[in-house]
């Protein structure tokens, strides 16, 4: 009766361990204190822990991006991820990019100043994760390029150089896929 005691005590433990590690991930990174850093998923390159759900909400300031590298990637493999995966949204209507298995995903940058990564498991076994990076670039954009983002700085050719007395014709679009754009340089 005692040893039964004693394992149902050792069970407990091991179940308050595997919360506090499960709940020890994810948050708010603000990019302005901290414009690099490492993501990974918990006790990486240890073997992650099941049942947990793990939520990075990146902010970079206005007018910047987000891109984020993984460098190593081995998340247990399902069809259509629905098991355990790595989630990313690379804009607030952005549609959700889920990843899993052992390829590792290609570089992701945010269409806007945020990006959400989501790390998510059942409990089904694990495998050793993710171990990723991010860094805050700059949003330029030059002649003819084309975006959907809400904030650039646009950059003349020559700039900061002279402008010359050529005429020259620059166009950058911008398409929101609204019918009334509002638009405001400064
Ligand atoms: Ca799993």
């Amino acid at each position: 009766m005692r040893s039964l005691l004693v394992w149902g005590c050792l069970f407990v433990l091991v179940l308050q361990v595997r919360d506090t590690r499960a709940q020890k991930c994810g948050g708010l990174v603000d990019t302005r204190l901290k414009p690099n850093g490492r993501l990974a998923s918990p006790g990486y390159p240890d073997h992650y822990p099941e049942d947990a759900s793990c939520t990075w909400h990146l902010k970079a300031p206005h007018g910047e991006k987000i891109a984020i590298e993984f460098w190593d990637f081995d998340v247990t493999g399902s069809d259509g991820c629905t098991g355990d995966y790595v989630s990313i949204l690379a804009s607030e209507r952005a549609e959700e990019q889920r990843f899993c298995g052992s390829k590792k995903p290609r570089s992701i940058k945010s269409e806007g100043d945020t990006l959400v990564l989501t790390f998510a498991t059942n409990s089904q076994g694990s495998c050793r994760g993710f171990n990723a990076t991010y860094h805050v670039e700059e949003d330029f954009l030059s002649c003819g390029s084309n975006t959907n983002a809400l904030e650039f700085t646009f950059i003349s050719p020559s700039y900061p150089d002279t402008v010359s007395n050529d005429s020259l014709e620059c166009s950058v679009t911008v398409d929101h896929g609204c019918d009334t754009p509002i638009c405001q340089l400064r």
